[in-house]
């Protein structure tokens, strides 16, 4: 004979007015016990309630954004009454291991019986600001992926906090469907999915979320790298005059507050290469197929922020002396520091300089800050030993990595940037010319 129960919250541990987050049945739906019926979101986990018993769904007494607490009325379902009765009486045998606490009662009168429903089934922890590598899914969900084979961790959930929903589960395998495939030559690029590792298994870890700027730079960086052929070009000048004279000029305008670094020095060495080999200071258009050639000479700077990499633009460095750009550098790089940088300062760069030469290091492989073709890193000078005229001479030398896109520039033309460089850094009278 049909009877209709009620279904209350079972034991959710000490939790308290638990957010719901997903209802996955309505009225009218037959469900099979152990079924999920909706999910809940405390601040460590997420839990799917699952139905005590087999039944009809006749009425859905929350919906999404309520909080309840356990004993809270969620559903009525109507059930084949002698189910029910056999489900709860297995649950009368107390039983520590089965927390039993979600109810089938009588509509017209309510009485708690014990049904047969277990635990609440208690999944990922949700990670703080949906920063983690982990997907944040409910269990029916996840169990959903599973059937279709869809790896969670590629999916971007749109709900809540982040979380992954059903629907993001389809739009991924749509998505995933409408890709030309690997091998048909229209030039998709497939890539092994990232393992999923419970590292805590291995020792003591921390989770922590990575900052705005690391993950929109990250997102930046990882298109640039893998969209751009990159070469690196390596070389060295011989800094030594360089230096004198700016240890010369440096002592004069510490008194007004400007530090005249090497990087100031660099900026007017860059653009007089740039305009010697102008192919340096362009853009590919969206097609592809055409170089947009710039006129204008904005070169970026990457800076080191305790929130991550930004790159502020240093405005038309052709029509600037040392001193100027020295104190816009070191305005600009304060700023970003301090987070007080625009947008628009970031923006209309045609070359960019990363320098870790107040850090150490003797190369690296700077990745291009797209749409601009190329970039110089520049490392830590050194002394060294340099064979002039039969003998071996000290001379600080400035090791350079210029990383260009090969769409764009030969490695023949590559060389000859940083030769011409090295050239400009070695005699920097070359800059009045
Ligand atoms: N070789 C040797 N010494 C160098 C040098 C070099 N190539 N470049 C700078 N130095 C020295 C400076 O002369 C200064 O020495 P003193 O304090 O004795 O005068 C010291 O190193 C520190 O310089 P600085 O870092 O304050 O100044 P800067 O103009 O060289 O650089 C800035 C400014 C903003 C670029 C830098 O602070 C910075 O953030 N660098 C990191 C950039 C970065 O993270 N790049 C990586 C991007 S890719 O992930």
């Amino acid at each position: 004979m049909a009877d209709k129960k009620q279904v209350l919250v079972p034991d959710i541990g000490n939790y308290k007015d638990v957010p719901v987050i997903e209802i996955m049945v309505k009225a009218g739906d037959t469900v099979k016990a152990e079924q999920s019926l909706l999910t809940l979101e405390t601040d460590k986990a997420t839990m799917d309630v699952p139905a005590p018993f087999d039944g009809v769904v006749k009425e859905v007494k929350v919906k999404v954004g309520d909080t309840i607490s356990e004993g809270s009325l969620i559903f009525v379902i109507e059930t084949n009454g002698a189910d029910a009765v056999t489900k709860a009486s297995t649950a009368e045998t107390p039983a520590k291991t089965a927390p039993v606490n979600s109810v089938g009662a009588s509509v017209a009168a309510p009485v708690a019986i014990a049904a047969a429903s277990p635990a609440p089934v208690q999944k990922a922890p949700v990670p703080p600001s949906g920063a983690t590598g982990k997907a944040h899914a409910s269990p029916s969900v996840r169990s959903f992926a599973r059937e279709l084979g869809v790896d969670l961790t590629q999916v971007r959930g749109t709900a809540t906090k982040g979380r992954i929903s059903k629907d993001d589960v389809q739009n991924f395998v749509k998505m995933a469907l409408s890709q030309p495939r690997n091998g048909t030559g229209v030039g998709g690029m497939q890539v092994l999915a990232m393992p999923v590792i419970d590292f805590a298994k291995f020792g003591a870890i921390e989770s922590q979320p990575l900052s705005r700027i690391k993950k929109i730079s990250g997102a930046n960086l990882h298109r640039n790298w893998v969209t751009i052929p990159h070469v690196t070009q390596f070389d060295e000048a011989d800094i030594s005059e360089m230096e004198a004279f700016r240890k010369e000029i440096g002592a004069e305008y510490a008194k007004q507050n400007i530090k005249i670094t090497p990087l100031a020095f660099m900026l007017k060495a860059v653009v007089a290469t740039l305009q010697q080999f102008p192919e340096f200071n362009a853009s590919l258009d969206v097609s592809g197929e055409n170089l947009i050639l710039k006129k204008y000479f904005h070169i970026g700077v990457a800076v080191d922020t305790p929130n991550g990499l930004m790159v502020p633009v240093l405005r038309d460095v052709d029509k600037k002396g040392i001193v100027q750009l020295a104190k816009e550098l070191g305005e600009i790089s304060t700023k970003a520091r301090e987070l007080k940088i625009s947008a628009a300062e970031m923006q209309g760069g045609c070359f960019s300089i990363s320098s870790l030469g107040g850090i150490g290091g003797t190369a690296f492989t700077p990745i291009i800050n797209a749409p601009e073709v190329a970039i110089l890193g520049v490392s830590k000078a050194s002394m060294k030993p340099v064979y002039q005229d039969g003998v071996f001479v000290p001379r600080l030398i400035l090791p350079l990595s210029l990383s260009y896109d090969h769409r764009v520039v030969d490695g023949a033309s590559g060389a000859r940037f940083t030769q011409f460089l090295a050239s400009v850094l070695a005699d920097t009278r070359r800059l009045a010319l």
